[in-house]
């Protein structure tokens, strides 16, 4: 990775990606783009940044070969709660996105990484250490498109010899940007409410576990699979990863530990709540660890010190 183009890079995982990959590749070496314009103090635009639609195929490659691009890390999609309220917009989005970045890179022979998800797994997938290769047949819309997404990234690696990778996110907790529209999102949200409220809502039930990991863990995954030997790696798109698996209940324990009269309280959204009871409760990571020395630094005890301590100077929040 020596001239990196990041596609979604307002997003979650985008925002703080594009700063530590500017950190350690070099400020102008790392191209943010997204559909808009950050605010100006944002710190996206302390470097390269570029406005553009992942559907506009044309400005996408204008801009890789403009910029001289060997790395293209599109993260550009719909999360699952909203891409399952609107599941045409999420096809011609994910799909479509991902169709022109494919073509982009082909055409310039860049380097590629996509994200998938924990999401690429159904109702019929083992639940428990779910396999690194098993079952795949998601009922949402997201998990369509993130299966497909990793079978047109293997098409591409092995048709066309494209250096394509991925991992299978599990939900992201991070304090820098607030993710939107997905199921895990309340492992974020709840940091925030503890802190500001002293109490929240819950909309996914307890007794619903997911897998979840802490941002800085997920950046690290992405630079240390980026810049993994190919001739050790046996899959591609895309590797199972996680970090800890904890239900609403665990989580609260935890925040409680810090903040002794945090209350939770539950009002189940029945579409997230549906999307997670199809998901594993804990993935299987050893292909990671195997092929590409895969490690994570944060478990549930850890990242919920980081994260309160983050949020206090974050939020201003002294009394909490
Ligand atoms: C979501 O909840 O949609 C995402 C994911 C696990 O892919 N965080």
């Amino acid at each position: 990775m020596k001239k990196i183009l990041i596609t979604g890079a307002m997003g979650q995982l985008g925002s703080e990606l594009t700063t530590i990959l500017r950190e350690q590749y070099g400020v102008d070496n790392v191209i943010g783009t997204d559909i808009r314009r950050p605010d100006e103090d944002s710190p996206l635009l302390a470097g390269p940044f570029e406005i553009l639609n992942v559907l506009d195929a044309q400005n996408m490659a204008d801009i890789v070969k403009k910029e001289k691009v060997d790395t293209i890390i599109h993260l550009a999609a719909l999360l699952s709660a909203t891409a399952e309220a609107n599941p045409q917009l999420a096809w011609n989005i994910n799909m479509g996105g991902l169709v022109n970045a494919l073509e982009v890179a082909r055409e310039n022979n860049t380097q590629f990484f996509t994200p998938s998800s924990i999401g690429a797994f159904g109702p019929s997938t083992p639940k428990v250490a779910t396999p690194q290769d098993t079952i795949q047949r998601p009922t949402t819309i997201y998990g369509v498109t993130k299966v497909s997404g990793e079978l047109l990234c293997d098409y591409y690696f092995q048709k066309f010899g494209l250096d394509t990778r991925g991992v299978r996110f599990p939900g992201l907790i991070g304090y820098v940007t607030p993710p939107g529209g997905g199921t895990t999102d309340y492992a974020v949200d709840i940091y925030y409410d503890a802190l500001k409220k002293g109490s929240y809502e819950s909309y996914i039930d307890k007794g619903t576990f997911m897998d979840m990991m802490y941002m800085p863990d997920a950046l690290d995954a992405i630079i240390q699979l980026m810049e993994a030997d190919p001739s050790k790696l046996i899959h591609r798109n895309a590797f199972n990863i996680s970090a800890m698996s904890f239900d609403p209940e665990m989580i609260a324990g935890e925040i409680r530990k810090h903040i002794k009269d945090f209350k939770m309280t539950y009002k189940v959204d029945p579409v997230r709540q549906g999307i997670a009871d199809n998901w594993p409760d804990s993935i299987d990571y050893s292909a990671a660890i195997e092929e590409w020395g895969f490690k994570t630094r944060y478990n549930l005890e850890t990242m919920t010190i980081d994260m309160l301590e983050k949020l206090r100077v974050k939020l201003s929040i002294t009394d909490r």
